[in-house]
Parts: structure tokens; C-alpha cells; sequence
């Protein structure tokens, strides 16, 4: 293994222990070897690195998500650029399901829309189109968890920590066979906790329109080689700023028009 490889390698290793532990690290970026910022390129390779050590143990790539597609997002955070993601089947939870919050770092939801697409999308054809294959919309949540200390980073640190996916939710689907044309502009979007609004924004705050979210997903999907496979889920980005959780929580979403997607925390003890 070159240097640079092995260097990503245990990069993606750290993140992922501190994932299963539950245990933050140091952000990334912070210690880089010969204390050179992480690159956004090699970013993309420790987020690589980490989805192959989960596919390893069984895991399957189920979607993308984007991420600080929201001003109200980019600026909680601190930064500007759109970053994509990797779901896999073992952070799918059912609606209604519960999170194991004894599991997480810290963990916080976030309102989204979720597309699903109907078939495989083949990114190396230069005329496919992954809009073409959406054909279902619905609300969704999801859960962020940094694996970095005070859920902190730079830019290249989220992206190497799988931009902090941790697990979502998705609510019932609208096929768009029965809502063609389906407009996604200027829906109010709610995020309660325990029967309380916890976070108000618009599906406008998404990318200006929710839907162009699949261009976006397409062009990054096809810059850092990732998979977009039958049924697959793409989380648009959150509507509002994120919100922490605590266990004993109702979480809930909804989107105009779209319905309501529910979650529970719950702290389930390990021996
Ligand atoms: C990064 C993930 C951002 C979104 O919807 O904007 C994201 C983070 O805030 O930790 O998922
Ligand atoms: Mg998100």
C-alpha cells in the first residue's frame, strides 16, 4: 500500500471505530500528517474507505444523501459547498422505529425530502439521467452524527465522516404515477420533539427547489464514483438546522403535502 493509501486507509479506521464506540475524535484536518489541510479529493477517499470497511461486514449501499443544501444548514455549520453521502441498509430505520441513542456520539435529526429511485442508475452512460428514474417522493428524517469532538469540522473532515450519516427515516411514499408534476416549491416544512416544534423552514430552503437536488446528487454521485442502485434512497438535505437528541424523544417531520415521518429515541442498555 502506498503511503497516502495507508494513510487513508487508517484515517477511515479511526472514523470507524469512533462510530462503533461512540467515542469523538479529534477532527481530521487538525492532525493530518505533515499538518497539510485534508484535500477534498482525499476526503472522498477516507469516506470510501469507510463504506467499504461496512460493506465488508455485510452492509449494503442503499442511497446518497446530500448534505448543506440549507443556507440555514451550511451556516450552523460553517461552511459552503454541497457534500455527498452514503446510506446504507443498517441506518435504515421504519417509521415509527426506534433510534438507539446509547449507540451515538450526539446524535441530532433533521427534517428532509427523500426520492426513491426504480431502477439502477448506470453514471458511466453520459445521457442517463438520474431525475428520469425518481418515482416516488415522501418525508423523511435524519439522524447526523459527527464522529468528531463538539460536532465540529472543516469542510474535508465531514466528508471523510461519511458527512455524518448515521441513520434515517423515511415516511410514506407519493408515487408520482398518481402526482405527476409533483411541485416541491414552498412547502412548510416541521420538525417536532415531543409534541413541541423544535425547527420550522420551507422545502424552498432545500437547493431553492427540492428537485434540484437530483442533478446535484447525479453530478457528485458521478465526480467521486459512488452507487445509485435500484430502490435507492436520496435524502435532499435538511430543511432547517439540525436538533439534538436525548433519549425518551417522539421525533416528527412533516412536510406539507407530503405527510409526517416519526421516530423514537430510546437508550437500550449493552452489556
Ligand atoms: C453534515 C451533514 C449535513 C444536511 O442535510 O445538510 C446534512 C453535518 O451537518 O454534520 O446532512
Ligand atoms: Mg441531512
Amino acid at each position: 500500500m502506498s503511503p497516502e493509501k495507508s494513510m487513508i486507509h487508517t484515517m477511515a479506521a479511526r472514523l470507524d471505530e469512533a462510530r462503533r464506540s461512540g467515542m469523538a475524535i479529534p477532527q481530521l484536518s487538525d492532525q493530518h500528517d505533515g499538518g497539510s489541510a485534508l484535500d477534498l479529493a482525499s476526503a472522498y477517499a477516507v469516506q470510501c474507505a469507510g463504506v467499504v470497511l461496512r460493506t465488508d461486514h455485510g452492509e449494503q449501499v442503499v442511497g446518497a444523501k446530500l448534505g448543506f443544501t440549507s443556507k440555514a444548514k451550511a451556516e450552523q455549520m460553517g461552511v459552503s459547498d454541497v457534500i455527498i453521502g452514503v446510506l446504507t441498509d443498517a441506518m435504515a430505520i421504519d417509521d415509527g422505529g426506534v433510534l438507539d441513542i446509547s449507540q451515538g456520539v450526539h446524535p441530532r435529526a433533521e427534517p428532509e425530502v427523500a426520492f426513491r429511485l426504480s431502477h439502477a442508475v448506470d453514471l458511466s452512460d453520459p445521457h442517463v439521467d438520474v431525475l428520469a428514474a425518481v418515482d416516488a417522493v415522501a418525508p423523511a428524517l435524519e439522524v447526523i452524527d459527527s464522529r468528531y469532538r463538539d460536532f465540529r469540522f472543516a469542510l474535508a473532515d465531514v466528508v471523510a465522516d461519511n458527512t455524518s450519516a448515521s441513520a434515517f427515516v423515511v415516511g410514506p411514499w407519493t408515487q408520482l404515477a398518481d402526482a405527476p408534476d409533483l411541485d416541491l416549491v414552498d412547502r412548510p416544512v416541521e420538525l417536532t420533539i415531543n409534541g413541541s416544534t423544535a425547527a420550522t423552514g420551507s422545502t424552498t430552503d432545500i437547493l431553492g427547489d427540492p428537485w434540484a437536488a437530483l442533478p446535484a446528487i447525479q453530478r457528485m454521485a458521478t465526480r467521486y464514483g459512488q452507487q445509485l442502485p435500484a430502490g435507492a434512497v436520496i435524502l435532499a438535505g435538511a430543511a432547517t438546522a439540525a436538533v439534538a437528541l436525548s433519549p425518551g424523544c417522539v421525533v416528527t417531520a412533516t412536510v406539507a403535502g407530503l405527510g409526517q415521518v416519526t421516530l423514537r429515541t430510546e437508550e437500550v442498555p449493552h452489556d
